[in-house]
């Protein structure tokens, strides 16, 4: 699947999720995904409209936003339709499929009815997957497996990591995973990867950074995920969101043999 095109995945695929989002990609010509971890509704909207042109993702933690209610969504929303790209709010879950049923569907955040995407971890086993499912699959959202992290000393790896493949494969709700590579040819699974950056090799707090091209190129992962390093203090997002646009491009391009 790395060898192919976005659009030709996009042809192929099943999920009308993931469909929409290659056909995103490949006319934005974007493999970014931001990582919007502002804590104001000001500051989320502001940023979401500035670097909304450059990017196929808009990554979210929606519970860090102190001023939230159900306008900023509304906004979030019209953001999304505006600029063409879709929403991911990084829940990762990781409790009971009941539980998570309630987390995922309800609460204030109501996350289901409006992020395309979300992500869990796959430590309480397959039920979790099933929970999230029942909430989410009628509405056509999709799901991604942490099948790795990009903290040091990260624990998910080995077997861990290949239960998540397996998981993945199995369940068609699953439309890809959190890592740092592609994982399986078996079906066309995307993966999104963070800790990517230019400016800096990580942070106080374990956050590794390493580079589109080792990441896309090297790798074969899909998607780039960019905080700090498009929106970090003393940066211009604009000028930062086309400049990891066009990182991320030019690797997918070197990974396709265009170079
Ligand atoms: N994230 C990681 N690593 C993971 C999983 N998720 O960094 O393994 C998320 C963080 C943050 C973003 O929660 O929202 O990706 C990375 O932001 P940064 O580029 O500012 O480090």
């Amino acid at each position: 699947f790395s060898q192919k095109t976005y659009a030709q995945r996009g042809e192929e695929h099943a999920h009308p999720l993931v469909k929409a989002l290659f056909a995103t990609m490949e006319r934005k010509q974007s493999n970014l995904s931001l990582a919007a971890d502002v804590s104001s509704k000001a500051e989320l909207l502001a940023l979401a409209d500035t670097v909304g042109p450059y990017i196929c993702v808009l990554k979210t933690h929606i519970d860090v936003v102190s001023d939230f209610d159900a306008d900023l969504v509304k906004q979030l929303q019209a953001l999304a339709a505006k600029h063409v790209c879709l929403s991911f709010d990084d829940c990762k879950f990781g409790d009971l499929g009941n539980t998570v049923k309630l987390q995922y569907g309800g609460g204030i955040y109501r996350i289901a009815d409006w992020a395309h995407i979300t992500n869990c971890h796959v430590i309480p086993g397959e039920g979790i997957i099933q929970g999230l499912a029942e909430v989410g699959m009628p509405k056509g959202r999709g799901l991604l497996l942490l099948a790795e992290m990009s903290s040091a000393g990260m624990l998910a790896t080995g077997a861990y990591t290949d239960k998540n493949v397996e998981m993945a494969i199995a369940n068609d709700f699953v439309i890809g995973f959190i890592g740092s590579r592609r994982f399986t040819e078996e079906r066309d699974l995307i993966t999104m990867t963070p800790g990517v950056g230019l400016h800096a090799s990580g942070d106080a707090l374990g956050q590794q950074y390493r580079t589109p091209k080792k990441i896309v190129t090297e790798n074969g992962s899909d998607i780039i995920i960019v905080g700090r390093g498009i929106y970090g203090p003393g940066k211009d997002a604009v000028a930062e969101a086309k400049r990891y646009r066009e990182a991320g491009w030019t690797a997918y391009l070197d990974r396709l043999g265009h170079k």
